[in-house]
């Protein structure tokens, strides 16, 4: 695959994405799309990455959503078949078994904020803003803005947020829980590595079931939640992790986790 919209550094475990279209705020086509698919299988599959991060290129967006360009030519059929593939990326970030940050670097608009949904934690820049705009141009989120932002902002901030297709600033968006932290932007790059380093010390298995819990604590009932629950506790108790975590605190320690 030639990769021309999206750059990707794999850096002492840490996988970084970019999306690299500065001109047109790293708003996303098809292309780019698939190009950040094929970054996350990469994540994915090197066992030396622990943590991924996605962000965009420049200091002006992390992304201004769907390339408003592809609707020259839209049909029902191609509108769909964007939208399942926005779906497609979103899912595949839940569905990876390593934290995932969005370092949210300017606006996040669109399927720019169902990106940044998608991903696990979100740090943003003081002068970043979020919405859903579709509205404005007649639409719907369709990378799962309807179906995820409720669940960060509940019911009625979400109608507000998508009827009005306002946005809000960064640290509105803390307050209502849609980000985990806000730093000026001069900070956020090392804000982003400071987390993601805290998160490569940490047991992977344990944050790769912690992921999976978590994600599925919306679709499934609480009988059915506390029940895989427990059974990933009694996969963790079995690991070799949890050995290490315990001597390192008996012997005063830091633990080195292997992921076994
Ligand atoms: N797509 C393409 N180009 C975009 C873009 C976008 N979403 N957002 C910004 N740009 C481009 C601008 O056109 C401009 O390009 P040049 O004129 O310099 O060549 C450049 O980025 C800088 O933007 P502005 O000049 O507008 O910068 P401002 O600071 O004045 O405003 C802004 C920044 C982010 C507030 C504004 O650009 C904005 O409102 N952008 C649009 C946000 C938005 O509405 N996002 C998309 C939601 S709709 C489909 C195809 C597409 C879709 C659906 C179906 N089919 C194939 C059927 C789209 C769905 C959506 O996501």
């Amino acid at each position: 695959m030639e990769f021309k919209n999206t750059l990707y550094e794999k850096k002492e475990g840490i996988a970084t994405v970019i999306i690299n279209r500065p001109k047109a705020l790293n708003a996303l086509n098809e292309e780019t799309l698939l190009e950040i698919s094929s970054r996350i299988a990469d994540a994915k599959q090197d066992e030396n990455v622990k943590v991924i991060i996605i962000t965009g290129a420049g200091d002006r967006a992390f992304c201004a959503g769907a390339d408003l360009n592809m609707m020259k030519g839209a049909t029902a059929y191609k509108g769909m078949r964007l939208s399942q593939i926005g779906q497609k990326v979103t899912r595949e970030i839940e569905d990876i078994g390593k934290p995932v940050i969005a370092v949210i670097n300017g606006y996040a608009l669109g399927g720019g904020l169902e990106l940044a949904m998608a991903c696990d934690l979100r740090i943003a820049a003081e002068n970043a803003q979020m919405g859903q705009p579709e509205v404005n141009v007649g639409l719907i989120p369709g990378w799962g803005g309807t179906q995820r932002l409720p669940r960060f902002v509940g019911k009625g901030k979400a109608k507000e947020m998508i009827f009005t297709g306002k946005r809000i600033d960064a640290k509105t968006a803390e307050q209502i829980m849609l980000v985990n932290l806000v730093v000026p932007l001069e900070q956020l790059k090392s804000a982003a590595k400071e987390l993601a380093q805290d998160l490569m010390n940490k047991p992977p298995i344990a944050l790769q079931l912690t992921k999976q819990l978590i994600n599925n604590s919306t679709e499934t009932d609480l009988k059915i939640g506390l029940t895989n629950e427990a059974e990933a506790f009694g996969v963790l108790s079995s690991t070799e992790d949890f050995k290490e975590g315990v001597s390192a605190f008996l012997e005063k320690r830091k633990p080195q986790y292997q992921g076994k």
